[in-house]
């Protein structure tokens, strides 16, 4: 199989405001979701100063530069555009956001920027979040904002990162605001919610004949049946349809299939749930897949589910102490452990295969796509930090077998530009804090302080030569 990457292919880095920035009170920023989650007490960990990004982005883009990676993911923190959410444009925020973005084109790192990623504005949590379809048009008019402010030097816009995410551990594994348990139907609603906040966004970015382009980030699961028992088989496409393909119809299919529907339909009445639509969300949903340029897919793990007729129950390893996940759900299948694969410490299956199925599931699936970022990959991992050196080695492990697996599936044909690793430098894990880190560059959190780890140099060598080393 070749190893080398197609011409042009990206050399990435993520990160994501809450995580990295830290400032929470400064310049004017008003409060999202996290601060106030963050702040209760008895909280693990805090978001200042996280990486301290704010402050610190020129030298992170300068490390951008002396090693390679010639894209950065970075997501704008909607209260610091808008402190309130809507209203009164916060000059600060946006000169801080211009500032950034020329510095990554000062450095030729070009910026991914993504317009939510889960910070949300607090005052909409508290009215409902993602359910109270209000928040649609609040959100449409912020990124409006933001295509007039930067969209002259933006050229990749993605709306949503992981709507799957904010769902699922929102209100089905507890581990996000608002801590809800097994809300099922709420967090299918929420995904339609998000879905056509992401059609409506999209649309309009189009309308203004900006230079660049505009997906969504979604996290890809893979997900394969723990044996080949029919019943095991439809757990996973339970699961299947739930994390993964109800929201790519609507980004590429423009509405439900009617085969995803009996999948969400069989979920919602084991969960004595229903969805609300309205007939504009399809026109909405129809509109934006005629126009989406690309998929950012997140990928880091697969699940091995088993069929499950209990009622669900959840427990999330959330410390790093191995073998102690618990994730079954009512109506849909348990993900069990598959002694074949190995996990990392979060219990987070290593299975490559999983990125290489579900690329070629896109193209299959929806072969409208035009192209696929990898928009973040990564390996949580306790770094040891050893006289300024950091061998990571099972990290470099890791992003090598994943690379591996993209590049096998580009051979195959599938259309994948770039891979943005998680993450450019260690942040804050939203549920893990700060001792699962994934970094190309360790952070020293006592003064900030960067160090190369052992992948990064790798990182570099496969940048420079263009191929996998
Ligand atoms: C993705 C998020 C990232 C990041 C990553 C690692 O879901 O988009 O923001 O946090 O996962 O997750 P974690 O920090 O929980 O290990």
């Amino acid at each position: 199989m070749a190893k080398k990457f197609p011409q042009g292919f990206i050399f990435g880095g993520a990160t994501a405001a809450y995580q990295v920035e830290g400032a929470t009170c400064e310049d004017g920023r008003g409060p999202c979701v996290w601060d106030e989650y963050m702040n209760r007490p008895g909280s693990r960990f805090q978001a200042d100063p996280a990486s301290d990004f704010y402050h610190q982005y020129k030298n992170d883009l300068q490390l951008c530069h002396d090693f390679g990676v010639n894209g950065i993911r970075i997501s704008i923190s909607w209260t610091r555009i808008l402190p309130d959410g809507e209203g009164k444009v916060n000059p600060a925020g946006i000169d801080y956001y211009n500032s950034l973005i020329d510095e990554c084109i000062r450095q030729g790192v070009e910026p991914f920027v993504t317009l939510h990623h889960f910070d949300t504005p607090l005052p909409y949590f508290q009215d409902g979040h993602w359910l109270n379809r209000k928040l649609i048009d609040k959100f449409v008019d912020y990124a409006k904002i933001c295509f007039e402010a930067f969209g002259d030097r933006v050229k990749k816009w993605a709306t949503f990162n992981e709507p799957w995410s904010i769902a699922q551990n929102g209100y089905i594994a507890g581990n996000f605001p608002p801590n809800e348990t097994f809300q099922i139907a709420k967090a299918i609603q929420i995904e339609h919610n998000l879905m056509v906040a992401h059609a409506r966004a999209l649309s309009l970015y189009k309308s203004m004949n900006l230079p660049g382009e505009i997906g969504i980030v979604h996290t890809l699961e893979g997900k394969v049946p723990i044996s080949d028992k029919p019943e095991d088989r439809h757990a996973r496409d339970l699961d299947d349809a739930i994390s993964n393909r109800f929201m790519l119809d609507a980004c590429f299919l423009g509405h439900y299939s009617d085969e995803t529907m009996a999948l969400i339909g069989e979920i919602l009445e084991k969960n004595h749930g229903t969805l609300v639509t309205e007939p504009s969300d399809f026109e909405d949903f129809s509109a934006a897949a005629g126009q989406i340029d690309f998929l950012g897919m997140n990928y880091y793990s697969s699940h091995f589910l088993q069929a499950w007729d209990g009622e669900s129950k959840v427990f999330n390893n959330s410390t790093g102490e191995k073998g102690t996940s618990v994730f079954a759900l009512k109506g849909i299948g348990a993900r069990v452990s598959n002694p074949d694969v190995p996990t990392t410490d979060w219990d987070w299956p290593i299975y490559p295969q999983g990125m290489h199925d579900q690329l070629r599931r896109i193209a299959r699936d929806y072969p409208n796509y035009k192209k696929i970022y990898i928009s973040e990959n990564g390996m949580g991992y306790k770094d040891t930090f050893e006289n300024g050196r950091i061998d990571d080695t099972p990290r470099i492990d890791y992003v090598s077998r994943h690379l591996e697996a993209i590049l096998q599936a580009i051979d195959e044909g599938v259309n994948v530009q770039g891979y943005y690793i998680w993450s450019l430098m260690d942040v804050l894990s939203w549920s893990n804090g700060y001792n699962k880190r994934y970094g190309l560059f360790y952070v020293d959190y006592k003064d900030q302080k960067r160090y190369p780890k052992k992948s990064a140099y790798w990182y570099r060598l496969m940048a420079q030569r263009g191929e996998l080393v």
